[in-house]
C-alpha cells in the first residue's frame, strides 16, 4: 500500500516526509531531484496492551509505504503544468496526501495562497486524467461492437470538462472495472494537508481554504511540515519531553498516519501471544481467508476457522479464557469479513 506525498513546487512535500519518515532527505530547492520513498508505523497503542496482557516479547506494528513525488519547477506560475513523470509517479499511488503551501518560502516569489493552489493542482489532475480518455474514445469511435464503453467514456469526459474528479461520479462495479486500465488520478482518494507555520494554529483553518476543502468533499488537515521534522530528528525521549512541554500527547505525525491509513482504506486485524504482538494492515472487506494468508501462505491454504475476539472485549475481560467463558469469541469461516480491531487466532491445518 503506497501513499504518495504530491503537490506544487517547493510547498514542503520533502520536509513532510522526513517528519513522517524520520529520513533525513534534502529539503529545499538542491533537494528535487530525487524520489524518496519511506516505510512508516502505522502508531497503534493497542498492540502495546496486548503485548502487556500476553507477555508478548515483541511488538509489531502495521507500515504504509510513503512516496515523496518531487516536483521540478516547470513555470513562473503556479501550477505551469505537472511533467509527464511527476504524474506517472502519482499513478502508482494507492492515495494521494495533496501539500499545499501555506508558509512563505522564501525561494519562492509567491505568497502561500493554498486554495488557489488546490485548484490548480486539481485542474492539472483532471487534465492529465482526461487525455487518455479522449485518446480511447477516438480509437473506438468507429467499432460496432465498442458502443457501451464509448457511452461510459463519454460521460466520463463530460464530468471531467464539467471539472469534477472522478471519485465524484457513481459508478457500477462493471464501470469501474473498465476504467481501472486508466488509472485516473482523481478517482484517488485524496487528503489535503495545509503546511503552515506553527504560529498560524491558533487562528485555526483559514476560511477559504476549508470551504474549498468542504466544496470538494475532501478531508483537509493542517501541520506545520518544519516543525514535526525537527520533532522527528529528536532522540525518542527528547520526542516525548518536546510534546509534553508543548502540552500535546501526540505530534501532528501520528494523528496525521493514522488519518493516512484510514484514506488507504486500511484497517487493522491483530493477533497475539507470547512471541509478539501484532497489527497486520488489511484492506477494508478483506475475508477472513484472505487476511489468513497474509500472514502466511499455509495458514490460508489449511484455513479451518479464525476464533475471533474483538479486542475491546479482550482488554476488558483480561484474557482469552475469560473471553471465550463469556462467550466473546466467536468461531468464524472463511468468508467472514474481517473488522478492525479483530484480534484473531486462525486455525489450520497443513
Ligand atoms: N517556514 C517553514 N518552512 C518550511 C515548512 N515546510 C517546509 N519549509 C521549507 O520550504 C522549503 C521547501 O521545502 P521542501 O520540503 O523541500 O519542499 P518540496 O515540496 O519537497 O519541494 P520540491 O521537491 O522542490 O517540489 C525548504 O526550505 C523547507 O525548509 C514550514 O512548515 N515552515
Ligand atoms: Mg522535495
Amino acid at each position: 500500500m503506497k501513499a504518495g506525498i504530491v503537490g506544487f513546487n517547493g510547498s514542503g512535500k520533502t520536509t513532510i516526509f522526513n517528519a513522517l519518515t524520520g529520513l533525513r532527505a534534502e529539503t529545499g530547492p538542491g533537494g528535487k531531484a530525487r524520489e524518496n520513498t519511506g516505510i512508516i508505523k502505522v502508531p497503534d497503542s493497542r498492540v502495546a496492551e496486548l503485548a502487556v496482557q500476553h507477555n508478548s516479547k515483541k511488538q509489531v506494528l502495521a507500515e504504509v509505504q510513503f512516496l515523496d513525488v518531487a516536483t521540478p519547477q516547470t513555470g513562473r506560475e503556479l501550477g505551469g503544468g505537472l511533467p509527464a513523470q511527476v504524474l506517472g509517479a502519482m499513478q502508482g499511488c494507492d492515495a494521494l496526501v495533496v501539500v499545499l503551501r501555506g508558509f512563505a518560502n522564501p525561494n519562492l516569489e509567491a505568497p502561500p495562497q493554498p486554495s488557489r493552489e488546490l485548484n490548480n493542482f486539481r485542474a492539472e489532475l483532471i487534465l492529465s486524467d482526461l487525455a487518455p480518455l479522449e485518446n480511447r474514445l477516438e480509437r473506438i469511435k468507429k467499432e460496432a461492437d465498442k458502443a457501451r464503453e464509448r457511452s461510459l467514456i463519454e460521460k466520463c469526459i463530460a464530468h471531467l470538462e464539467a471539472e469534477r474528479p472522478m471519485y465524484s461520479l457513481a459508478l457500477n462495479s462493471a464501470e469501474t472495472q473498465t476504467l481501472s486500465g486508466f488509472s485516473m488520478l482523481t478517482s484517488k482518494p485524496m487528503l489535503l494537508l495545509l503546511n503552515q507555520e506553527e504560529d498560524d494554529f491558533a487562528g485555526g483553518l483559514p476560511e477559504d481554504i476549508s470551504a474549498a476543502a468542504r466544496g470538494e468533499g475532501l478531508e483537509l488537515m493542517a501541520i506545520s511540515g518544519k516543525l514535526e521534522m525537527d520533532i522527528a530528528g529528536l532522540p525518542p525521549q527528547e520526542q516525548q519531553e518536546f510534546l509534553a512541554a508543548m502540552d500535546i500527547t501526540a505530534s501532528a505525525r501520528d494523528r496525521f498516519v493514522q488519518r493516512a491509513y484510514s484514506l488507504l482504506e486500511l484497517i487493522s486485524f491483530l493477533t497475539t501471544g507470547e512471541d509478539e504482538s501484532r497489527a497486520w494492515p488489511i484492506r477494508q472487506g478483506t475475508t477472513a481467508l484472505k487476511a489468513a494468508g497474509k500472514i502466511h501462505s499455509d495458514i490460508a491454504r489449511g484455513f479451518i476457522r479464525a476464533e475471533t475476539i474483538a479486542y475491546e472485549h479482550l482488554i476488558a475481560l483480561g484474557s482469552e479464557k475469560k473471553a471465550r467463558d463469556a462467550g466473546k469469541m466467536r468461531a468464524e469461516g472463511k468468508e467472514y469479513i474481517v473488522q478492525d480491531g479483530d484480534v484473531i487466532n486462525f486455525r489450520f491445518n497443513v
